[in-house]
């Protein structure tokens, strides 16, 4: 695993309606991670079609896309070493009653269909979102000097 590791993390609408954006940043900047792209937006259905492109014949999708319709949500690209699997960490479980205090999961969330976050649950996913949400030139490279300190 490279430094330059990447991972896809979307606040999802009922998160940045319950203002716990800040809160998300917060958490993966002090973990020490760096930011390299963001944006708010409203995700369009065919772009959520392809996203859970594996989850199509499931009985909630349809409830998860007027879910991730519902309002904006906040996309975002992480870099730094592990980070998707460390991403996945600071997320906690994907059902509230499973993810542990200190996750944000675990800390924000009650219910599976208002889980606050998604994040990316392999390198190869995390590629082909990054992709998917952003454009190239969306996406920036710069030297973070935290780097010296963490590693
Ligand atoms: P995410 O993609 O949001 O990070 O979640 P995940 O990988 O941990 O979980 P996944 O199985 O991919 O599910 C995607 C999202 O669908 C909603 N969901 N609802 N039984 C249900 O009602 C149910 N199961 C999943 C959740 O919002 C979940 O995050």
């Amino acid at each position: 695993m490279s430094n330059t590791e990447r991972t896809f993390i979307a606040v999802k609408p009922d998160g940045v309606q319950r203002a716990l954006f800040p809160e998300v940043l917060r958490r993966f900047s002090q973990k020490g991670f760096k930011l390299v792209g963001i944006k708010l937006t409203f995700a369009k259905e065919e772009l959520l079609r392809e996203h859970y492109s594996d989850l199509q014949s499931k009985p909630f999708f349809p409830s998860l896309l007027s879910y991730m319709m519902s309002g904006p949500v906040l996309a975002t690209v992480w870099e730094g070493k592990d980070v998707v699997k460390q991403g996945r960490a600071l997320l906690g479980a994907t059902n509230p009653l499973q993810s542990a205090p200190g996750t944000i999961r675990g800390d924000f969330a009650l219910d599976m269909g208002r889980n606050i976050i998604h994040g990316s649950d392999s390198v190869e996913s995390a590629e082909k979102e990054i992709a998917l949400w952003f454009k190239k030139d969306e996406l920036v490279s710069y030297k973070s000097e935290m780097y010296g300190w963490i590693y």
